[in-house]
């Protein structure tokens, strides 16, 4: 399979830009060499978002189904009241940085006018057949400065020519459609769910196909990359985002970004032939970048249904999904189903706005901006301590290559109260950290209050009781390579 990743070339404009105010001494320059496999561009603005909706909307909507069999009628999707801008208020509201629409389930009607088959919203009575969902949410997305991305499912149960040549053919065509007419997608989501019965044209039969070669992804991928090159393909493996191997939301407390996917049946691994259990944790010497994505849905089903209406998690739930899965360094895929009017039900609205308002809340104030950092070890260069409160995630602090435990520690201007610690590796240069410890000065004393193993992107420690306290001291108890943070944040 084709490499694709292009990570070192990143980490030298990084390298380059953290560099640049020091052209006059470019000896004191130098950055710490990568460690591991390191990110790819696409893959660092992927890392920024964290929190992102999905939409699973289709003819099951109406159906009241989780998998359709794709022999319903188009004229089933009937949305009374559907409003884009309506749901991308309430995902917005609900701090999601991005969505990623059910452009095609299982099921295969599509929701744009694609031109590949006659199941599609054209021959719907919405809109007398004129209408195109993804047009209207891609538009709306782009209207509130959110991001687009797409799931196309690979499985097709109305499809006549599932299984065969001509269906990779048209499902790359789908693809192409959906690239190319809709602006910018940052994420193309590919189900590992595949084969089995389904109505195939009216043949209504079982179809399998051999998950290792069928879809000839390595090409599919190409294709996208050409189309999108900025989008992240995320699958069971990747290439660029894994599934975290769970539909709950949360990744293993230890959970590292690099990750060497294999098959379960000992061949190549493919979407839906991974061995998911490894994939919360990942490997700690994975030979690819490819962090976890945390998939789970507000209800029980990702479709809407009527009698889930009172089973939707609450903001405390989510919050708790939060601590799991962008904590832990993951990103939180959180699924929102659009009901029959074609809106979010009122009571996922009001437990995403919850949710919004709950974590801008605790992240609203950083009480370690401003405070005075020193580290027991600091690279020359552009390394500065300093570095890791000024709110950026460009620059960096980082010790000098044969320091492998530094502390760092952080003089506040008074006792503040402290709930939560948020800690970010300098990941163009690699997941170099293996476990830290955050003490507290209490009483004349250092008092150890939270330790952690990976870090990657993002690592929330939750105290389990508020903490006062003027210093703070983070220790890096054991690393791999001489270790570099662009933050910690203390709220
Ligand atoms: C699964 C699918 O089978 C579900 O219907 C849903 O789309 C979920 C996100 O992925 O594999």
């Amino acid at each position: 399979m084709k490499d694709y990743n292009d990570g070192e070339m990143n980490r030298r404009q990084f390298s380059a830009s953290l560099a640049s105010s020091l052209l006059p001494y470019p000896a004191l320059a130098a950055p710490p060499a990568p460690f591991g496999p390191v990110p790819t561009a696409r893959q660092l603005l992927w890392h920024e978002l964290e929190v992102y909706a999905f939409l699973h909307f289709t003819i099951n909507t109406f159906t009241d189904k989780e998998w359709g069999y794709g022999d319903e009628s188009p004229s089933l999707f009937a949305p009374s009241a559907f409003d884009a801008g309506a749901i991308l208020e309430a995902l917005s509201a609900g701090g999601m940085k991005a969505v990623i629409l059910t452009c095609k389930h299982h099921d295969g009607f599509c929701l744009w006018p694609t031109k590949t088959t006659a199941h599609s919203v054209r021959n719907s009575k919405w809109r007398d057949g004129r209408g195109d969902v993804v047009k209207e949410i891609a538009e709306a997305a782009r209207r509130r400065g959110m991001k687009f991305g797409v799931y196309l499912s690979p499985w097709d149960r109305n499809n006549a020519h599932y299984a065969t040549a001509e269906y990779i053919r048209i499902y790359r065509e789908q693809l192409r459609e959906l690239l190319t007419q809709y602006g910018p997608i940052y994420e193309v989501w590919h189900d590992g769910a595949n084969g089995g019965d389904g109505f195939y044209g009216g043949k209504r039969e079982k179809r399998t196909i051999d998950k290792r070669v069928y879809y000839d992804w390595p090409n599919t991928w190409e294709m996208v990359r050409k189309l999108q090159p900025n989008a992240v393909i995320f699958s069971d493996v990747g290439p660029d985002i894994r599934w975290v191997g769970n539909e709950k939301g949360f990744a293993n407390e230890t959970c590292w970004a690099t990750f060497t996917p294999s098959a379960r049946d000992g061949g190549p691994a493919m979407p839906g032939l991974v061995k998911e259990k490894e994939s919360p944790t990942g490997h700690r010497n994975g030979k690819q970048w490819l962090p976890a994505e945390c998939d789970v849905s507000i209800r029980p089903g990702w479709f809407w249904h009527e009698n889930q209406n009172p089973r939707v998690k609450q903001p405390r739930d989510l919050m708790d999904l939060y601590f799991k899965s962008v904590g832990r360094g993951a990103s939180f895929l959180l699924n929102v189903p659009p009901d029959r009017r074609g809106l979010l039900h009122e009571s996922d609205v009001a437990s995403l706005k919850g949710f919004g308002t709950a974590v801008r809340e605790m992240f609203a104030k950083n009480l370690a901006t401003g405070a005075t950092v020193k580290a027991s070890n600091t690279r020359a260069g552009a390394f500065r301590a300093a570095n890791l409160v000024d709110g950026r995630r460009d620059t960096c602090w980082a010790s000098q290559d044969t320091v492998m435990q530094p502390s760092v520690e952080l003089q506040l201007r008074r006792d503040e109260a402290l709930r939560v610690i948020r800690l970010r590796e300098a990941i163009p240069f690699g997941q170099r950290i293996d476990s830290i410890a955050v003490d507290a000065w209490q009483d004349g004393d250092w008092k150890e209050v939270a330790a952690a193993t990976s870090i990657g992107n993002c690592r929330l420690l939750q105290l389990p009781e508020p903490v006062r306290t003027a210093r703070v001291r983070v220790r890096v108890t054991q690393a791999a390579a001489s270790p570099a943070l662009c933050e910690i944040g203390l709220f």
